[in-house]
């Protein structure tokens, strides 16, 4: 069984022999399990491998590109829609070209963002067509199925906005299966219809059929992305960037921007990944899928020596231009479905000034850890010596995961690509940088959002407090592994009183949403929607309690949120009650810690084990608080557990998703919904697609499809 390296392995292998010899032990491991892993698959085809794959898709190192191009290059297709589309894109940008001359192809000549400037944006219409599509791609080496949107890439479909437009998303579904897009990060204030996951704010988009996603983006700023809210499909492709600027952001000044997409990669499609994963049958150990390769900017680095005869092109690897001495905005986004990055590069600072869509005070670090679906923007400074540099980003940094015994075949959990300094040629050898000793990586909780009209309510206790635990089994009457959700809420007297067990499932027609806002209070929700009511602007905390050996990124919908908390205890009691923070930072995917355990059973250590502080990867909480803490749930103090407090007010009127943005533990069920604010949710107005595209699903049903 292989040991699992923690992340200070691998920091300190930064640039180093260190770091390369971590990479062979990979390497020779994953060869040998090929039989092996292919049995596991119970005969089903493992490899999506074309025999055209070497000449249909050999290519060169790929440039980078500025964002405008980048919006030019993605809809730069054929039909008559998407002509439309890029007529209404070339409009926006040669607005925008009034003011900002374009200069050499890698970089703005002037700032997209000036703080100093007073001017506002005028808000206009972003009107975009697209219509999801099915193709072959070869981002790694190897040639696999994907969906795209207009025949490319969901990673080349951007969309750039300003605050205040309104998104007009002419979206047709061209798949063979339902689908639906969802905009992660957005709040969707009073546009909840808008929201996307299928059975909570609209039904699944059947074939052929399109859906109008069409809303305003309030005060909202920086990163977010959009994907597909159906099944798993992110993992097929269906996921972009969705940037939001605004002249008054406030964040340090910087010459050019760039997208760094991170995301695993799997070859096998989302639908066999899943039906491998819930089957007790197949999956009795209820472990996740292993992706095979992961990818920077759709590039990544499968280990073509592993299948030897079948078609496999190693790639080059991306490759970042930019003009030394300038200051470049990287906006690094974790778009991908199970593993966590830890992104880095040679020899260069990152400072960080946004997190999840909220600018911070500038903090300066050297390597960033993002969870799935967390985005950071760092700033850059070219202030080297002219060079290449190596650009890390590795998914291999201590999770469970890392110890399962079988691997899949070309398993490369590291990805990498260039720094260039122009005008040095790319090609050339990066150049072998000494790490820094004690490499500094991101706690987020160290960061502080800046001021900004969003004011974090100060008051001890909250209004509401749930206790969310969880936990994943495969009862004797299932046939599928599932996520049990067990909900308590804090009473007057300090007991926890519970709410349900459920694991959750959306409906699979009537939307959430569509119930609340047709029935009001005469809706008796099913118990598998996992409903928590909340009022008007009550301020609600939430203790994700975890049992498990592996993190969770937990997210929730039309809500960012402040972390209160986070870390290891071997009690409820034990976790901090007062507020550390008068600023405390604010996200919208919040790392729950894995439960410190045994590295060969992965049972969480027993309550009364010592943590040590020291070499923990999380902050460790294992003194008694001051004041009146928190209840200890009956029976419950038997081990260490991770865990995270998180406060958000409720004061976005609508039925919203909280989940693990894990999809395959959505899919088993590890998610929750708050129905905020029911006389609100009565008062929005209910877009008339939303029941043509329910009528739609129907029709598809009766036609003899299953959702
Ligand atoms: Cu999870």
């Amino acid at each position: 069984m292989p040991t699992s390296v923690s992340p200070i392995e691998i920091a300190t292998g930064l640039g180093s022999d260190e770091t390369l010899l971590i990479e062979d032990k990979d390497v020779s491991r994953t060869t040998v399990v090929q039989e092996k892993k292919e049995k596991l698959r119970g005969g089903e085809r493992y490899w999506r491998v074309y025999e055209d794959s070497e000449t249909e898709w050999a290519e060169g190192p790929r440039r980078s590109l500025p964002l405008k191009k980048l919006l030019a290059a993605a809809f730069a297709c054929v039909g008559v829609a998407v002509f439309v589309g890029l007529f209404c894109l070339a409009q926006r940008q040669e607005a925008d070209d009034d003011s900002h001359e374009e200069a050499e192809p890698a970089s703005h000549s002037v700032p997209l963002n000036d703080p100093s400037s007073t001017t506002q944006n005028t808000p206009k219409n972003v009107e975009l067509f697209w219509t999801a599509t099915a193709q072959r791609v070869n981002f790694d080496g190897v040639t696999v199925h994907s969906y795209g949107i207009n025949g490319g890439n969901g990673h080349d479909a951007i969309i750039d906005a300003n605050t205040g437009d309104r998104i007009i998303l002419h979206f047709t579904n061209n798949l063979t299966v339902p689908t639906a897009l969802h905009f992660h990060g957005l709040s969707q204030n009073s546009s909840g219809f808008m929201d996307g996951p299928t059975g909570v704010t609209q039904c699944p988009i059947a074939p052929g059929r399109s859906y109008v996603y069409n809303f305003t983006i309030d005060d909202q700023v920086g990163s977010f992305f959009w994907h597909a809210h159906y099944g798993l499909q992110s993992i097929d492709g269906l996921r972009g960037p969705f940037i939001i600027h605004d002249r008054n952001e406030n964040v340090p000044k910087y010459d050019t921007e760039h997208l760094i997409q991170l995301s695993d990669w799997y070859h096998e499609p989302s639908q066999s990944l899943s039906d491998w994963y819930l089957s007790s049958k197949t999956n009795p150990d209820g472990n996740e899928p292993v992706f095979q390769s992961g990818l920077i900017n759709g590039i990544g680095q499968f280990n073509c020596t592993a299948i030897p005869g079948r078609p496999c092109t190693q790639k080059t690897p991306y490759v970042l231009t930019i003009a030394p001495k300038t200051a470049s905005r990287l906006r690094v986004m974790n778009t991908g479905t199970f593993a966590a990055f830890l992104f880095s590069i040679d020899g260069h600072e990152l400072t960080v000034v946004e997190v999840d869509g909220v600018t911070v005070e500038p903090y300066v670090v050297d390597m960033i850890s993002l969870n799935v679906a967390q985005r950071y923007s760092v700033i850059v400074r070219t202030n080297r010596a002219p060079s290449n540099f190596q650009i890390r980003a590795s998914m291999y940094h201590g999770d469970t995961w890392t110890s399962m015994p079988e691997m899949p075949i070309g398993f490369n959990p590291h990805v990498t690509a260039i720094l260039n300094y122009s005008p040095i040629d790319p090609a050339e050898k990066p150049l072998r940088v000494t790490p820094p000793p004690h490499p500094r990586i991101l706690d987020d909780t160290n960061l502080s959002p800046t001021p900004s009209s969003v004011q974090f309510p100060t008051q001890p206790s909250a209004d509401v407090t749930v206790l969310y635990e969880f936990n994943f089994e495969t009862r004797a009457t299932d046939l599928y592994q599932k996520a049990y959700n067990t909900l308590h809420t804090l009473s007057t007297n300090n007991t926890w009183t519970p709410l349900f067990t459920s694991s959750f499932q959306a409906p699979k027609m009537e939307p959430l949403l569509v119930s609340a806002h047709d029935l009001g209070h005469g809706w008796n929700p099913d118990p598998a929607a996992s409903t928590i009511f909340l009022a008007r602007n009550q301020v609600v905390d939430v203790m994700i309690r975890n049992n498990d050996p592996g993190e969770h990124p937990f997210h929730i919908h039309g809500h960012d949120f402040w972390i209160l908390s986070t870390g290891v205890t071997n009690s409820v009691s034990k976790i901090p009650r007062a507020l550390s923070s008068l600023n405390p930072v604010r996200r919208d995917v919040v790392t729950v810690a894995a439960c410190p355990h045994d590295l060969v059973t992965s049972a969480c250590l027993p309550a009364n084990a010592t943590v040590d502080a020291a070499t923990s990867k999380y902050h460790v909480f294992s003194e008694t608080v001051e004041g009146t803490p928190y209840p200890v749930p009956s029976g419950q103090d038997d081990v260490w557990f991770g865990y995270a407090v998180i406060r958000f007010v409720a004061n976005n009127p609508g039925v919203w998703l909280m989940h693990c943005h894990i999809t395959f533990h959505l899919e088993a069920g590890l998610g929750i919904t708050f129905v905020e604010s029911m006389y609100d949710i009565q008062q929005l107005e209910k877009p008339g697609v939303v029941a043509q595209t329910c009528g739609e699903a129907q029709q598809w049903l009766n036609e003899g499809n299953v959702l």
